[in-house]
């Protein structure tokens, strides 16, 4: 038995059996964890969509930002973007029970002694907290609330987590930690403007932003967490318990399996 996770596939459905045929995959013994951002983008969302829910009981899925605009637009809340091609499921006569589905998946997860979450977890938070906090926005996701939080979750603000947040605004800012954030200062404050390999805008006004896991203070510098969300920096932390899986699949670039039991990596590339 092994388990693989696999970084962002956004659709790219073929890359992603390429891989499966890789790494000789057995339906029947291994199991897939995905970091989040299964569909979207890419050429075949609706395929990706159903592969994962048909293999719901040996799959672990963390939901990305694409997965929640999804459930955002599908709700009614929110109008699909120009950039957005996830209409195949909207149009799918199963598309209840797919996205019914994603609402009961989390937004972190931690088993095997590893953590994986979408985009990160903040410099002040333990792995702890962001349990805590990430089953928060699950429970809501769960109940009749969440197009309550649907019309809310879009917005950078409040840009930095406080204990005595509450609402709307506490379930925002807890979703911009765990599925958008890259860089943010020491004590967490976010900066969801800079995408790239190196802040080129100063989008805090002077106050110094590094990669989330950069931080040689954070709460969690000695646990495994397993992101995507950044392709980016290709998977490049600088750090070994620190793995980056998104490799940019949907840009053309590579999508990237690893294999938890041993460490390694098999990355294919994706026209
Ligand atoms: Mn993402």
């Amino acid at each position: 038995m092994a388990t693989y996770v696999v970084g962002d596939i956004q659709g790219c459905f073929k890359p992603f059996q390429q891989l499966l045929k890789r790494v000789d995959f057995n339906p029947d013994k291994d199991v897939i964890w995905s970091v989040g951002d299964l569909i979207n983008r890419g050429p075949d969302n609706l395929e990706t969509l159903r592969w994962f829910y048909d293999r719901r009981d040996n799959v672990v899925t963390v939901l990305g930002n694409h997965e929640l605009h999804l459930m955002a637009v599908s709700s009614g809340v929110r109008k699909i973007n120009k950039s957005d091609n996830f209409d195949d499921i909207l149009d799918a006569q199963d598309r209840d029970k797919l996205i019914g589905w994603l609402h009961h998946r989390p937004l972190i997860h931690c088993e095997h002694n590893v953590t994986m979450v979408h985009a990160g977890i903040p410099p002040m938070w333990t792995v702890g907290d962001a349990v805590d906090r990430a089953e928060e926005v699950e429970r809501v996701l769960r109940s009749a609330a969440c197009t309550e939080f649907f019309g809310a979750m879009y917005g950078n603000e409040p840009i930095v987590w406080r204990d005595d947040l509450s609402g709307m605004a506490r379930l925002r800012v807890i979703t911009n930690y765990l599925t958008r954030m890259r860089y943010c200062t020491k004590k967490g404050k976010l900066d969801l403007i800079n995408k790239g390999p190196t802040p080129v805008t100063n989008a805090l006004k002077g106050k110094k932003v590094a990669p989330w896991f950069t931080y040689s203070e954070r709460l969690t510098k000695n646990d495994t967490i397993i992101f995507g969300h950044w392709a980016s920096i290709d998977g490049i932390t600088d750090s070994t318990n620190t793995i980056g899986l998104d490799t940019g699949c949907v840009w053309g670039n590579e999508m990237t399996f690893l294999e938890l039991e041993t460490r390694r990596l098999y990355r294919c590339r994706c026209s």
